[in-house]
């Protein structure tokens, strides 16, 4: 039996899935952590020292995901189809802010590092959408304070969203996918070995070998809008 013959399937994507849709990764020689201190920018005592430049770090991103700019691409796609024509369980987990996934089609994917058209109340917890810049004169909707709202996204020693979920899922998976993710971020970066725990097979789609590497079954290098419309037709015909 072909071991892309799968039951329920669990796929990861990073950020070089929205590579080929004009939305910069981090790690690259030109990426955003090139530009910017991890610590300033993506961890919460960056943003006690100066919510003004975490908020316009993140403000320059959001418009920029909403200008004209930025499109879904096939392997956003591939996901989408896939997603719908899988006679089986298949959960799309990102560790991307962007929503292509969602413009693509895909139905309810976990974003487990937050999303970026939405921001929190520091306060309360509550979740808002916003589509417009958050600054420091923007009052929240529930408590009615200034200086409350975040973007509602998870920065370094902060918990990943709806790890459970994912963690159940990794637990009883027979085929996982890792899509254009480097391997460097811990809890994503072991998911892998958690899906091969379970019995599954693993399959590494990457423009080159990520840290994570040794850890898959299989590697297909190259772009992935080149290389997921294939991968996903072959699941479908094997399924
Ligand atoms: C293409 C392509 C194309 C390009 N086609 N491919 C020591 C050991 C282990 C862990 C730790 C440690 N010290 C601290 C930790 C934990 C820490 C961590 O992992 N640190 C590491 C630096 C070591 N992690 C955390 O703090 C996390 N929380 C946590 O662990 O909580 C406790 C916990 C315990 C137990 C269970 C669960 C939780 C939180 C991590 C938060 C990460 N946040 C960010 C910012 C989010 C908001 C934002 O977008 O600004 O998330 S950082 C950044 O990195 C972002 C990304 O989602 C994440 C991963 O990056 P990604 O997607 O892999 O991008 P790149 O750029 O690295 O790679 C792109 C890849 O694509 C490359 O390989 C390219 O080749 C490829 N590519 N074009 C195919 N066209």
């Amino acid at each position: 039996m072909s071991a892309l013959a799968a039951k329920r399937i669990v796929i990861l994507t990073g950020a070089g899935i929205s590579a080929e849709s004009g939305i910069k990764t981090f790690r690259a020689a030109d990426g955003l952590w090139e530009e910017h201190r991890i610590e300033d920018v993506a961890t919460p005592e960056g943003f006690a020292a100066n919510p003004e430049r975490v908020q316009r770090f993140y403000n320059g991103r959001r418009r920029q995901l909403l200008s004209d700019a930025v499109k879904v691409n096939p392997a956003h796609i591939a996901l989408a189809e896939l997603e719908k024509r899988f006679d089986g369980e298949c959960l799309l987990v990102t560790q991307n802010i962007d929503d292509l996934h969602e413009r693509a089609g895909s139905d309810d994917p976990i974003h487990m590092h937050g999303e970026l058209l939405k921001m929190h109340c520091t306060r309360s917890g509550e979740v808002f959408e916003i589509h417009g810049d958050i600054h420091a004169e923007l009052s929240c909707a529930c408590c009615g304070k200034t200086g409350t709202l975040r973007p509602h996204v998870v920065w370094f020693g902060e918990m990943p969203l709806q790890m459970p979920c994912i963690e159940a899922a990794l637990s009883q998976c027979d085929l996982f996918i890792a899509v254009g993710t480097s391997g460097n971020v811990y809890p994503a970066a072991g998911f892998v070995q958690l899906a091969r725990h379970a019995g599954a097979h693993s399959i590494e789609v990457n423009l080159e070998a990520s840290s994570q590497h040794s850890y898959f079954d299989e590697h297909r290098h190259g772009l992935a809008s080149e290389v997921l419309p294939r991968l996903c037709e072959e699941i479908l015909a094997s399924s």
